[in-house]
């Protein structure tokens, strides 16, 4: 079963959050001291499957499509995606 790991902080550090199934507006996420999980991931795991990450609510905006592996804020910065993900779709 694909497993998407985001982390509030750069190198898999900070608050994480599991996601086994899609969820179309991170905004509805809980995420201690910060609301919710909207714009806040900088670092990332997928495992076992594929999934697209979306900067905007509703799986529209610009997107990353990630095979498994683990992507660090550098990754997220080259695509202009850090502290954007809104939304994800577990493929
Ligand atoms: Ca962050
Ligand atoms: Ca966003
Ligand atoms: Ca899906």
């Amino acid at each position: 079963m694909t497993k998407v790991t985001l982390y509030s902080g750069n190198h898999f550090n900070g608050w994480h959050k599991e996601f086994k199934s899609d969820d179309g507006d991170l905004r509805n996420n809980y995420k201690p001291y910060a609301d919710n999980w909207n714009d806040e991931a900088s670092s990332i795991k997928v495992e076992d499957g594929s999934a697209k990450l979306y900067e905007h609510t509703g799986y529209e905006g610009r997107w990353l499509y990630l095979h498994p592996g683990e992507y660090d804020v550098s990754f997220l910065n080259h695509w202009d995606m850090n502290n954007q993900i809104s939304s994800i779709d577990i493929l």
